[in-house]
């Protein structure tokens, strides 16, 4: 049997490596201005954030479109067997639901839409680890259940610089008076049952990161072998500077350095950082 993996572009994993693993992509858009662009394909992370230092108007952010889905899974249909299609969390964008139309809809070829229930490298890792084994021969049998694993063992934290964004943005599920008292902090947040909830009421962003790093450290005195991504919203070196010193810190850990691309950046602002972790 022959799979190969579809992903959104919120997994924000480089070209190069999409091209070695045969993993397909499928952009979400940023509207800029009244422009729309797909991001990954017409903007990437660098200029977006350039761009949005001199609009007046917050960009805002759309889905594809269910016939983007279908067009690459009939593609994929002359060659393959199987498709397994990765999404960022079903609670936060109807990308997920889109792929599952497409899949319902799509012909000689079996399609098995995975709500990765959360976004950007963390979705990348259930990404990468799909395309791996389906270059291995593995079947969508065998890759989806680990998949489930990954999930099972996923910790995702993140802060914000500035929490109005994902308010406005609709995206922070609590009660408007939690948001209320969360607004001149930068609590931490998490994703509970697909949807963005805060995790923890934390006055600065280094008591912040130090509480993230506490959370790795509980997992790694487990005993897990863990694979962990910082993932930053324009801040190169600050998200450098932080794995160098977790990489001594953590030896066992492989850590890596992934970012809030144009459509999480939307709704999260840039100087946003996060860490995701699961088992290796
Ligand atoms: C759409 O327009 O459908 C896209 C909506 C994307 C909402 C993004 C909300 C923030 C997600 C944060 C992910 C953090 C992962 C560690």
């Amino acid at each position: 049997m022959k799979t190969v993996v579809v992903t959104d572009s919120t997994s924000y994993i480089p070209k190069h490596i999409r091209e070695n693993l045969n993993i397909h992509m499928i952009p979400l858009s940023v509207v800029i201005n009244g422009e729309t662009y797909r991001e990954e394909v017409d903007l990437n992370v660098s200029d977006f954030y350039d761009a949005v230092k001199s609009i007046e108007t917050l960009p805002t952010t759309t889905q594809p479109p269910i016939g983007e889905f279908e067009q690459l899974y009939s593609k994929l249909a002359e060659e393959y067997d199987a498709i397994i299609s990765i999404h960022l969390s079903s609670g936060i964008s109807g990308t997920y639901q889109g792929a599952v139309a497409a899949a319902e809809m799509a012909e000689n070829v079996r399609v098995y839409t995975y709500d990765s229930e959360i976004s950007c490298m963390a979705q990348g890792f259930y990404v990468l680890e799909a395309a791996s084994m389906a270059q291995a021969g593995k079947t969508p049998e065998e890759i989806i259940p680990r998949l489930d694993e990954l999930k099972a063992e996923m910790s995702a934290y993140f802060m914000v610089d500035d929490l109005s964004h994902l308010q406005r943005g609709g995206r922070l599920s609590s009660a408007q008076a939690v948001i209320g008292s969360l607004l001149n902090i930068k609590p931490l947040l998490h994703f509970q049952d697909k949807v963005i909830v805060p995790f923890e009421k934390i006055r600065t962003r280094k008591k912040a990161m130090k509480r993230i790093v506490d959370l790795l450290a509980e997992d790694v005195e487990k005993g897990k072998f863990l694979r962990a991504t910082i993932i930053h919203a324009n801040r190169v070196q600050e998200a450098a500077d932080w794995k160098a010193e977790l990489a001594v810190q953590f030896p066992t850990v492989d850590f890596s350095i992934s970012y809030f691309g144009p459509v999480i950046g939307t709704h999260l602002g840039e100087g946003s950082m996060g860490m995701a972790w699961t088992i290796k």
